[in-house]
């Protein structure tokens, strides 16, 4: 299964700075001879893996990455300053492509590595240079060598911070695809979703990878339905978005339903935070909503929102609770625990299974009308922040 993100970015290294022609001349001093400096090095673009980075999102606003040219030799034997490289910072994991897309030229896998993927041209030799016995005045010198230039891919395997767990139906699907740019199958029958998908959410500068899976029904981890089996790929989630078909007679059945799967699956899931979701208020009325919503409270601590991901409407406030949550997470984690390994532990688990195209990453992508309504932004109070229906 492939969860990508990717992008492409253009690099150049910087030009050698030229070498000088010049000859010593100073007052009785005869045959002062030649005294041109040579050029200095252009700057490298130089890749490193760094932590705390989850995603490519600077290399979508940002491009191009040129190094700048080497300082060009003087007279009295002055060679010219080499350019300081260019350094693009990339989260553990990422790997470098060529522009084929398949060349490998370096895989980031631990924090701190370094890799020079464009060198700088080395400056020209100045005239001094080319002093021989011969030819005491030479009038040569060389230009700098160029630098190198060209497109490259970096291509980062996503682990899920988000999670979307709930009943078949409830939603989840239509909620990734207002919410990122990942385009998840979506139909009124169950077991839409037979693979995990994942997008990247854009919430103002913030990002982080949301995760769809398929729907959980009683017996799960008996193996009913498609079974339990795909919640492994949310085990490393931060967070997860509980959603719950509103037009569902039982919202309470189903919220309890999926929460008695997570628990009786284990491995943390059931401790993890949660955020519910009471969806497709579009098609319901806001005094059910309301009853739904207290219903609801009786039953869980889970913050609880209303929306719809089919109009869009307050989908906003639910990514920003999101956001906030990972952004919390990420600081509490210990800065050398390493996502590399569980990268590549993920990767492995995820194996060689559909064809889930990659979900393609979506700065900003809050989705059409991703509500847009001011009066949906009801972030204030976390306890119960939904807000009734016009
Ligand atoms: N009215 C309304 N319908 C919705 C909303 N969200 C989803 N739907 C509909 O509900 C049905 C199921 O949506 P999906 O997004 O496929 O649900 P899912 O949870 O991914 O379902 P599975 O993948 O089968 O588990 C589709 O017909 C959607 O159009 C909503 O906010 N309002
Ligand atoms: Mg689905």
């Amino acid at each position: 299964m492939k969860f990508l993100d990717e992008a492409k970015v253009f690099v150049k290294s910087g030009d050698g700075g030229a070498g000088c022609v010049s000859f010593r001349r100073e007052k009785y001093v005869e045959f002062g001879g030649p005294d041109g400096g040579d050029g200095g090095r252009g700057g490298d673009v130089i890749a490193r893996a760094v932590n705390g980075l989850n995603t490519l999102i600077d290399y979508r606003y940002k491009q191009h990455f040129k190094a700048r040219r080497g300082a060009h030799g003087m007279g009295s034997n002055r060679t010219g300053g080499s350019a300081e490289p260019v350094v693009l910072k990339l989260p553990v994991g990422t790997q470098i492509l060529a522009e084929d897309k398949e060349t490998l030229i370096a895989d980031l896998t631990y924090e701190g590595q370094e890799v020079v993927i464009a060198r700088g041209g080395d400056g020209g030799r100045g005239n001094t240079a080319f002093k021989s016995s011969t030819n005491q005045a030479p009038r040569r010198s060389e230009p700098g060598w160029p630098g190198e230039e060209m497109w490259l891919w970096l291509r980062l395997k996503l682990i899920a911070d988000a999670g979307l767990v709930g009943l078949p139906n409830a939603g989840k699907s239509t909620f990734l695809a207002a919410s990122s740019r990942a385009k998840p199958r979506i139909a009124d029958y169950p077991f839409t979703t037979l693979h995990p998908q994942l997008g990247v959410v854009g919430v103002d500068a913030r990002e982080f990878v949301l995760a769809d899976i398929p729907g959980l029904i009683e017996g799960a981890h008996e193996g009913h339905g498609l079974g339990d089996r795909f919640l492994g790929h949310i085990e490393r989630c931060r967070i997860l978005l509980h959603l719950i078909d509103g037009t569902d007679e039982k919202v309470v059945e189903a919220y309890r339903t999926v929460r008695g799967e997570l628990e009786a699956y284990g491995h943390g899931l059931a401790e993890k935070p949660e955020i519910v979701g009471l969806n497709k208020t579009d098609a319901s009325i806001p005094e059910l909503v309301a009853e739904q919503i207290a219903e609801l409270r009786a039953v869980t601590d889970s913050p609880i929102y209303a929306l719809s991901g089919a109009t869009g409407k307050g989908v906003k406030p639910v990514l920003h609770a999101l956001a906030d949550a990972v952004a919390a997470a990420r600081a509490a984690e210990p800065a050398s625990e390493s996502r590399a390994e569980s990268r590549a532990e993920s990767g492995a688990e995820s194996g060689a299974e559909s064809d889930a195209a990659a979900p393609e990453a979506a700065p900003g992508g809050e989705g059409e009308g991703g509500a847009r309504d001011p009066a949906a932004t009801t972030e204030s109070d976390p306890a119960g922040p939904w807000s009734p229906l016009d």
